[in-house]
């Protein structure tokens, strides 16, 4: 016996790509239903991004999620790069005309969308288990799923793939037609999350002899920091003193000195790659979010690309159901991919300029140094920086 479900637009995966998707379209009349196969407590325990574009906040705000963001979170107009000991802030404000970034953890702006998902009745399903696509090139596509041992057909519309990188949706397109770019880096970033005061007012992103290392923080009460490691290390390598000494001789003296360390209250490595799944869009599957595209998090910009693949699907899918023009639909892929690419550069550029490569020719090794000293030296490459970090208009 299996159970029907009829809905206009379907959504696999309830992270913030998913769920921000459902939220918009619900406040628009759009019905949607979101299938996710973990609890709402596992999605939640995730610690992932912490700075969120300009754009990606306007977002937040236009779901009516954004009260506690503009209550807890923290307007940044800058942040530093140590460069072998010495500070260098980059004015985001200055070189842009005033704009800025929100801190506030990927955690609490998606607990945010559940809370708001369930405010509106949204049905928004856990522990759907074993997702499966089918009739994508149809005009009647369907997923399948399981709860437990009861089984579910959802007929749609459309399908929204916000399923992450190891989701099945990207995975439901015909090989032939889909074509992957990725590019992987040499070494990974060990995150802690400790109950400590953040050690500087604003971000530091840090490159050193001994490798990179990025101080961040969650609240004036929470801090976030990462140092590159090899690929090998594990986290069992990695002892909270040995964390925390290793930090300190990523950062400049006085920093160093008043640092506050703590007990780790999340410790993880991960790798850093690039990647990007082209087309973004097959028959009625629209992929969005991770399930498209992944960057190294040193431009900040993964979250915040999954902002404006929502932000492309929720006008088009509005355009589509309330003008009848379906235009926004048959341009999403293009368009989407247009400023995806654009953040695949600057979180490759970012990276490249600040991480120790291990088997950087000696040339290389001259060019990074040069990147970097241009950038500190330049008013128009502080502007190009400043305008990919609060972000690219959508
Ligand atoms: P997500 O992966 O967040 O969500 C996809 C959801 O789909 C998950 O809840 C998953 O359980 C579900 N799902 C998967 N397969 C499914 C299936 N078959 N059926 C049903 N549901 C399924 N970005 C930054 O900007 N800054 C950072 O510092 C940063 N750090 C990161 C650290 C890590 C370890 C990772 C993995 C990512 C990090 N990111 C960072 C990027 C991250 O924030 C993503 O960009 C963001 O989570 C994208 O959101 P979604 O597209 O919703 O994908
Ligand atoms: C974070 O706070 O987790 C964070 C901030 C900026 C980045 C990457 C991660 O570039």
């Amino acid at each position: 016996m299996t159970n029907t479900i009829k809905t206009k637009v379907g959504i696999v995966g309830g992270g913030p790509s998913g769920l921000m998707l459902s939220q918009l379209l619900d406040l628009k009349g759009i019905d949607n239903i979101v299938l996710e196969k973990h609890t709402r407590d596992y999605v939640l325990s995730r610690i992932r991004a912490g700075v969120l574009e300009h754009g990606f906040a306007e977002l937040m705000r236009e779901a009516q999620c954004g009260e506690r963001m503009d209550a807890e979170g923290e307007i940044h107009e800058g942040f530093y790069i140590n460069d072998g000991g010495t500070m260098h802030r980059m004015d985001l404000a200055k070189h842009t005309g005033g704009n800025s970034v929100v801190v506030y953890g990927q955690t609490e702006l998606t607990r945010d969308l559940y809370d708001a998902r369930a405010k509106m009745n949204g049905k928004v399903i856990h522990e759907a288990l074993d997702v499966t696509l089918h009739g994508l090139d149809t005009d009647s596509p369907s997923i399948t799923y399981r709860q437990g041992d009861e089984k579910f057909t959802v007929e749609c519309d459309f399908v929204i793939g916000a399923d992450g990188f190891h989701g099945v949706s990207r995975k439901s397109i015909p090989k032939d037609v889909l074509r992957e770019y990725e590019k992987v880096y040499p070494f990974g970033w060990l995150g802690v999350l400790s109950r400590t005061k953040p050690v500087n007012h604003e971000l530091i992103y840090s490159k050193t002899e001994r490798g990179f290392a990025l101080c961040s923080l969650r609240s004036q009460v929470l801090s976030r920091y990462y140092i590159q490691v090899p690929l090998t290390d594990t986290v069992e390598d990695w002892s909270d003193e040995a964390f925390w000494d290793e930090l300190k001789q990523r950062l400049p003296g006085e920093v160093a000195a008043r640092l506050e360390t703590g007990p780790s209250i999340e410790k993880s490595i991960a790798p850093l790659r690039s990647f990007v799944a082209e087309p973004m869009r097959y028959g009625n599957l629209f992929l969005a979010g991770d399930a498209a595209h992944i960057v190294p998090p040193t431009g900040a910009r993964g979250l915040n690309s999954a902002a404006s693949d929502i932000y492309y699907l929720y006008h088009a899918m509005m355009d589509h159901y309330l003008e009848g023009d379906s235009s926004g639909l048959d341009q999403y892929s293009a368009k989407a991919l247009a400023r995806v690419w654009k953040a695949q550069r600057f979180s490759w550029w970012m990276t490249t300029m600040l991480h120790k490569f291990p088997d950087h020719p000696e040339y290389d090794q001259r060019l990074q140094d040069i990147e970097l000293a241009y950038l500190l030296s330049s008013e128009a490459a502080q502007d190009s920086l400043a305008e990919n970090y609060v972000g690219l208009p959508f």
